[in-house]
C-alpha cells in the first residue's frame, strides 16, 4: 500500500477528513446501562457517541486509528459510555490519547478494574486481555484518539456477558463510582 497522512485539527479535536463515521444511539447500547425502564423516544434516539474511522486493512502489522467523540449526557444518572469490548485477537494492546473534555477509561480483566482519568494529553496503554470502555464524565464532549493493531477485532459479547464491575454516575460536582 501507499504511505498516507491525515490532518488532525487539534483545536476542534477532529480529523480534517476521514473515511467512515459510525454513530451509536442510546437505543443501540441500552444493554450497557443498569436502568433502562421508561426511556423516552427522544432519549433512545439520542446519539451517545461517534467513531471517526480511518480505514486501514484489518491485517497483522497494520495500525488502525480512529477518533471517538462521546456526547455529554446520562441514562438515569449513568454517564454516556462506549459499549466496551475485548479484542477478538486477545494478544492486541491499544493506546488511547485524550484530546478534549473529561473522560474515564475503564479497563477490566476478570475481577480487576482500573480507571484512568483521560484529560487532554493523557496517553493510556491498554494491555492485551483487558476489556476497555470509555465514559464521558464532563458537561462537554469527551474526545480521544485510539491506535490499535490491524487485526485486533472486537469481542463485544464477552464483555456484555461478563458484566461491568464499576458503574459511573453523574453528580453535581463530577462523578461517582458504584460497584455493581
Ligand atoms: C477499538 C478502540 C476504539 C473503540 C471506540 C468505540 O479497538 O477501542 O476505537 O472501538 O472507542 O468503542 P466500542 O466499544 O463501541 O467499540
Ligand atoms: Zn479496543
Amino acid at each position: 500500500m501507499e504511505p498516507f497522512f491525515n490532518k488532525l485539527d487539534l483545536d476542534k479535536a477532529r480529523w480534517e477528513s476521514y473515511d467512515r463515521l459510525e454513530e451509536r444511539r442510546v437505543k443501540d447500547i441500552r444493554d450497557c446501562f443498569k436502568e433502562t425502564a421508561n426511556l423516552s423516544e427522544q432519549q433512545l434516539e439520542t446519539v451517545a457517541y461517534q467513531v471517526y474511522q480511518i480505514d486501514v486493512k484489518p491485517e497483522p502489522g497494520a495500525i488502525q486509528h480512529s477518533i471517538t467523540v462521546i456526547k455529554p449526557g446520562n441514562v438515569n444518572g449513568e454517564c454516556h459510555m462506549t459499549k466496551g469490548h475485548y479484542h477478538a485477537n486477545d494478544q492486541s494492546a491499544e493506546i488511547y490519547m485524550g484530546l478534549k473534555g473529561d473522560g474515564l477509561l475503564l479497563m477490566q480483566k476478570g475481577e480487576e478494574v482500573r480507571l484512568v482519568e483521560m484529560k487532554r494529553g493523557v496517553v493510556a496503554y491498554i494491555p492485551p486481555e483487558w476489556a476497555h470502555r470509555t465514559i464521558n464524565v464532563g458537561d462537554d464532549e469527551f474526545v480521544f484518539m485510539s491506535y490499535f493493531p490491524g487485526d485486533a477485532g472486537y469481542d463485544y459479547q464477552s464483555f456484555l456477558d461478563e458484566g461491568v464491575r464499576t458503574r459511573i454516575y453523574k453528580t453535581d460536582t463530577g462523578y461517582e463510582k458504584v460497584s455493581d
